[in-house]
């Protein structure tokens, strides 16, 4: 330990990091209490692997720290990740029951008793809504459906006036895509697919009711996914497996982002360790205080490094709670009043409609979404509905739906002196816009084929899943809360990175747009900041 130090030392001092990190790396080592690290990232989502892939391709040693766990291990079934049919204490962050999205059958509650561990997926609970993260190395990726999907070009100019859309769709979109191993499906082997006739039930029925339908791109190999449904590998998409983590299949982004900087030798991955402060440090740069947890959640051992550079990507909801207490608490006084403002929940709405005996959706249903309903166009009522899977391994006459919508209501973060604790002010009625813009898409459909919606899934006699979202956006809005390029004013060395930029709405699934937005102001702040 001591030999490595004196390397993390050196290399704030400015020795050739390559070379010492790349020992480091190779030692698997995590941050030490004491250590001095060039740039330390919060978080391993979408916004936290950009950066650490484009510093370390730069020459600048990156310490990652990230509160969940590192999923490259198989628990005593010889598998990483649980599925959703049989869910286990590796489904939910810190909970002692499940709690599914989708959390009744027949009005009947669903979830089940888990052993409180610090699983995959976190349902967190504010007082209107809960928010669903991931938790691990990859942060989102491990748990999402994969779907990628560039948001329309007129929209993203529309929440993010002061950007230049031309360069997005030249530049970073494809920049995004190609790191992240966003993939095509086969058209022709999707119409014959029996995994896939859900969603063709559900476009067919779509269509016929004057609505368009779009094919969506994945990050989840569409060829692997074929030998699945084959049976000739191991099956992961087709075998219940999506939002408690992909066993097989999923370029998720420790397989792609981390795993590309993890290879110029420069990265260390610090798991289980949740920062709670950020504040300058009186040689330069910034102390981070981070726990380091078990696997119950219990604090094993509290550190404080020395970073020149600290890159938030905690997501939406974590950058926005940090930056909000360390400005009530003192330790960032600076920030501005827009820290904590802006924060919207994409307009998700979820819905499911009883299909008729005849129109069967079949017993198999891959996890990964590859259909959507595009009524964005409608300006009474902007509409990007997702054909969702109900993978629940036999027949149930189910057709599901995430609705994308434009919700023009949003809520602040709130700090909450008495318990230290962060609040978000979002109120469940304020998802209304979302469930009249949802309604008028699904009683068009269910009129045109005498279909009703199913009212038992998101409770007793309760139709719209309106109550969580998928989609936690903004907080820390790109040039009204940072600058152009995401850093914070007042802190030289602060940058925001994450979703909490884009101010609460992208109208469709969110992770392209995050990651192409962080490929943008990475390069310019490594151009213009790091050399
Ligand atoms: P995120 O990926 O959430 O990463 C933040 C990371 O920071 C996490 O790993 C946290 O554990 C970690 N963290 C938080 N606080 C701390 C702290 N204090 N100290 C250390 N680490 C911390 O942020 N989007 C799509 O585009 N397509 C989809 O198909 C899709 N499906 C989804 C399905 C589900 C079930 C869920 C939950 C989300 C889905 N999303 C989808 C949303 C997408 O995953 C999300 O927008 C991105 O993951 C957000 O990226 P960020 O980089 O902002």
């Amino acid at each position: 330990m001591t030999s490595r130090r004196t390397l993390l030392r050196a290399a704030a001092l400015g020795a050739p990091a390559a070379v010492l990190f790349a020992r480091a790396a190779a030692a698997g080592a995590a941050l030490a209490d004491g250590d001095h690290v060039p740039a330390l990232v919060v978080g391993s989502g979408y916004g936290g692997s950009v950066a650490a892939l484009r510093l370390t391709q730069a020459g600048v040693a990156t310490a990652v720290v990230e509160m969940g766990m590192a999923w490259n291990t198989a628990g005593p079934d010889g598998a990483i990740f649980c599925d959703m049919l049989d869910p286990d204490q590796r489904s939910y962050w810190l909970r002692t029951t499940t709690d599914q999205p989708v959390g009744y059958f027949l009005g009947i509650g669903a979830n089940k008793s888990i052993t409180r561990y610090t699983g995959v997926l976190d349902s967190e609970k504010f007082a209107g809504i809960r928010v669903y993260q991931g938790r691990g190395v990859g942060g989102g990726s491990l748990v999402n459906g994969g779907m990628a999907v560039v948001p329309k070009r007129d929209y993203l100019a529309e929440i993010l006036p002061s950007v230049d859309v031309a360069a997005m769709y030249a530049t970073y979109f494809p920049r995004a895509n190609a790191a992240l191993g966003v993939n095509a499906i086969d058209t022709a082997w999707f119409e014959t697919a029996d995994c896939y006739r859900y969603a063709r039930v559900s476009r067919d029925q779509a269509q016929a009711s004057g609505y368009t339908t779009t094919f969506l791109n994945n990050v989840y190999d569409f060829g692997y996914m074929a030998k699945e449904q084959a049976g000739t590998v191991p099956r992961s998409a087709l075998a219940s497996e999506v939002i408690y983590g992909n066993n097989h299949g999923k370029r998720s982004l420790d397989k792609t982002y981390l795993a590309a900087a993890a290879a110029t030798g420069r990265l260390t991955i610090t798991a289980q360790h949740v920062v709670t402060a950020v504040a300058p440090n009186s040689l330069g740069g910034f102390s981070v205080t981070m726990n380091q947890i078990d696997t119950a959640g219990a604090t094993v051992a509290v550190k404080t490094v020395r970073a020149d550079r600290v890159f938030f990507a905690a997501g939406s909801v974590g950058t926005s709670k940090l930056l909000v207490a360390m400005r009530a608490q003192g330790r960032l006084p600076d920030l501005p009043d827009a820290v904590g403002q802006g924060w919207g929940n994409n307009g998700n709405v979820m819905v499911a409609r009883a299909q008729h005996l005849w129109n069967t959706t079949g017993a198999l249903e891959s996890g990964m979404p590859a259909m959507g309903i595009d009524n964005w166009a409608d300006a009474a009522g902007p509409v990007f509905a997702e054909i969702a899977p109900f993978p629940a391994g036999t027949e149930l006459w189910i057709s599901l739906y995430l609705a994308i919508t434009k919700n023009p209501n949003r809520a602040r973060f709130l700090y909450d002196s008495s318990t230290g604790t962060v609040g978000l002010s979002w109120q469940t009625a304020q998802n209304q816009p979302a469930v009249t813009a949802a309604k008028r898409v699904f009683d068009t459909i269910n009129k045109a084929q005498a279909t009703v919606y199913r009212s038992d899934l998101f409770g007793a006699n309760k139709v719209w899943g309106d109550d969580f979202t998928y989609h936690p956006l903004g907080g820390c809005v790109l040039n009204v809360a940072t600058d152009n390029y995401g850093r914070l004013p007042g802190y030289p060395g602060l940058y925001v990175m994450d979703g909490s930029l884009i101010p609460g709405s992208t109208g469709v699934n969110p992770f392209v747009t995050i990651t192409a937005l962080a490929e943008r102001n990475i390069e310019r702040i490594i151009a213009t900041d790091l050399t």
